[in-house]
């Protein structure tokens, strides 16, 4: 038996609100030596010790991307989804020192606009699940096997065709004019434990340590390689893209947003413990649990704060912080007790001194709103009935934010 099912079955997670630990956490806007920061420029310099710490001690720093891309269109259609979009879907290879990585990008842009402000984000199951058109590729990269979305022996097959349609919501997108953008994860990175071997990790052959970059920071990595090219589309608003994420990508999505600031808006959908939810609090999946099944997602050095969730130089609400004053998302579901609801509605109301720093508000509300009432601040947050999934209710309450926060009225 591996030593990681031996922990997943000794594990219990805490569901008991009264057992959740006393804890006390970083001050968003104090450095380390105590001192305050009071303006802007004080809290530009913050933000760079706030980033250093999540890349050395919980994601693991990422390599500047120094190599070559290049782009093909695959297939296009000039009147997808009833005519109201057009559809491509194009091959990025990230080529560096001999070594190439490509991955496929599926793009549908409204028509009503000539720049369309857009969404982009990981699928789990392949481009294929998005739509039932047969011009789209079924991915050949190693994936998890799921009967429900058509993948056995690790690849995925005809039979995911269209079966992750509504999730994405392309149709009510599209209505109001907003462009798709995703592409498959495991075409960045495998989801499994490699020794960082193939995805784009391959990509870069220095010596790991303790602080190099693991999965959940691959996968954010490639989303700004993709931004990299739709910046390169005069059909795309690049002030407006929004990245998100479900779950895993949840994580990676808030991940990107927090390196990347050309994402002008950030949405995290059930993203769980190493994305929305504090740490701290230990409710549902834990860091200790976390990095015990999933030893290839975080940096090395995120062991070091198993079941020692205090010693960690900072904490979720940190992260969201990092998005100021950028509109986040964050989006619970209920009956998702492993992801920790509250967890995640505290990190975005924690994160509100350094949203006020920029004159903003943050979190619009101080306790945490019932189910299905979504609130719609600087940060945006909803508990969704039932568990998790990103499901219709969840993409259009990103579009009606959107359409706040941009004015979108196609
Ligand atoms: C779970 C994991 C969560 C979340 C989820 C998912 O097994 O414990 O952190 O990432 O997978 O990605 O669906």
């Amino acid at each position: 038996i591996f030593p990681s099912l031996l922990f997943a079955q000794e594990f219990i997670p805490n569901y008991d609100e009264s057992k959740v630990p006393d804890y006390q956490l970083p001050d968003p806007l104090a450095f380390e030596n105590g001192e305050k920061v009071n303006s802007l420029a004080d809290w530009e310099k913050k933000r760079v010790e706030t980033l250093r710490y999540f890349e050395t001690e919980v994601y693991g720093i990422s390599p500047a991307w120094d190599g070559e891309m290049k782009t093909e269109i695959i297939s296009e259609k000039q009147n997808a989804v009833g005519g109201k979009a057009i559809r491509k879907e194009v091959k990025l290879s990230l080529i560096r020192q001999g070594k190439q990585v490509d991955i496929y990008v599926l793009i549908y842009l409204p028509k009503s606009s000539s720049r369309s402000p857009v969404f982009l984000g990981l699928n789990f199951y392949g481009n294929h699940t998005l739509s039932e058109h047969q011009a789209i590729r079924v991915t050949d990269a190693w994936i998890r096997n799921n009967e429900t979305y058509g993948s056995s022996d690790n690849r995925a097959s005809e039979k995911g065709r269209g079966k992750r349609r509504e999730n994405w919501a392309v149709e009510e997108a599209i209505n109001r004019g907003y462009g798709i953008a995703t592409l498959y994860y495991g075409e960045l990175d495998p989801d499994f434990d490699d020794g960082f071997e193939n995805g784009v990790h391959a990509l870069y052959q220095e010596e790991r340590n303790e602080n190099s970059w693991g999965a959940v920071a691959a996968w954010a990595w490639g989303l700004s390689r993709v931004m990299d090219y739709l910046e390169t589309l005069r059909e795309v608003d690049g002030e407006k893209v929004a990245v998100l994420g479900h779950s895993r990508l949840g994580k990676a999505a808030l991940w990107a947003g927090a390196i990347d600031t050309r994402f002008a808006m950030v949405i995290s959908n059930n993203s769980g413990c190493g994305g929305a939810a504090l740490s701290r609090r230990r409710y549902g999946e834990t860091v200790g649990r976390i990095n015990r099944v999933f030893p290839h997602w975080f940096a090395g050095k995120f062991d070091h704060y198993n079941e020692n969730e205090d010693a960690l130089p900072v904490d979720q609400h940190q992260l969201i912080a990092l998005m100021a004053p950028r509109p986040v998302y964050i989006a619970s579901g209920v009956d998702d007790r492993w992801a920790d609801p509250k967890g995640e509605f505290l990190s975005g109301l924690y994160s509100n001194p350094v949203y006020q720093l920029f004159g903003k508000t943050g979190m619009p509300v101080n306790e945490q709103p019932d189910v299905d009432q979504p609130v719609m601040g600087d940060i945006g947050y909803h508990v969704r009935s039932g568990g998790h999934g990103m499901l219709p209710y969840d993409m259009h309450q990103y579009f009606n934010f959107a359409d706040k926060h941009w004015k979108v009225h196609p």
